[in-house]
């Protein structure tokens, strides 16, 4: 069981007793987006376990609620969530949790979030409209996130200016692309999360200083 010292501001750090005994620090960055994204993809890629994911074939019943039309290469959907670990030091775990993508599931995302670093919402080009909701839960809750574009073969590649304007985005949320299936690609964008994350906490305490 761990100790979770969470609190409904900020990032949390829950302490795990290790096998040393000494404390093990964990948090988590949440994955987020429409389906067919990449998301699994992305967790699966930088996960050092292999990631628990609950996916079922979509079955009649879903159509019409999983578009599979939209994506012709996906016969499965991850029905409840993503997640996987990455050790980052040796008292130092990291969680990913891939939020599920289905709006019947979106009462769980409250619990995502919660203690989160933060978020990256992963856009396909080819379905912009499939991140408003993602982008506007975020800001609602005034959870740090960044826009990672995930570059799909074939796909068509606009300049991320264009990407930044027809999602509406504020001028400080950091946009870059990610080939989620890439290791290294998807490693920058858990850096980048967690570097803007930190920015953000350091003008919050700013504030509240000054
Ligand atoms: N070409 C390409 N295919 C990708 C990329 N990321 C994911 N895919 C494929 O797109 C499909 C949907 O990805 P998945 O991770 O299941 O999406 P999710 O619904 O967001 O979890 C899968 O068949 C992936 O192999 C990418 O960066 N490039
Ligand atoms: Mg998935």
């Amino acid at each position: 069981m761990t100790n979770a010292m969470t609190s409904s501001k900020g990032p949390s750090v829950d302490f795990v007793p290790s096998s040393e005994n000494r404390a093990a620090a964990s948090t988590k960055i949440v994955i987020a987006g429409g389906f067919g994204v990449g998301k699994t993809t992305l967790v699966g890629s930088v996960s050092e376990i292999v990631p628990l994911r609950t996916e079922a074939l979509v079955t009649n019943e879903s159509l019409g609620v999983d578009d599979l039309a939209q994506t012709p290469a996906k016969s499965t959907t991850t029905v409840a969530m993503d997640f996987g670990r990455i050790t980052l030091a040796e008292d130092l775990v990291l969680y990913l949790f891939g939020t599920p993508g289905q709006k019947r599931f979106w009462f769980m995302w409250d619990d995502l979030v919660r203690g989160a670093i933060g978020a990256i919402v992963l856009v396909d080009t080819a379905r912009l409209d499939a991140a408003f909701a993602p982008l506007d839960y975020f800001e609602s809750k005034n959870v740090p996130f960044i826009v990672a574009v995930n570059e799909f073969e074939g796909g068509a590649r606009y300049p991320l200016f264009e990407v930044a304007e027809a999602l509406a985005l504020p001028e400080d949320v950091p946009l870059i692309t990610v080939d989620a299936r890439d290791r290294e690609s998807s490693k920058r964008a858990l850096i980048r999360i967690t570097e803007f994350s930190l920015t953000r906490l350091a003008a919050a305490k700013r504030q509240a200083v000054g």
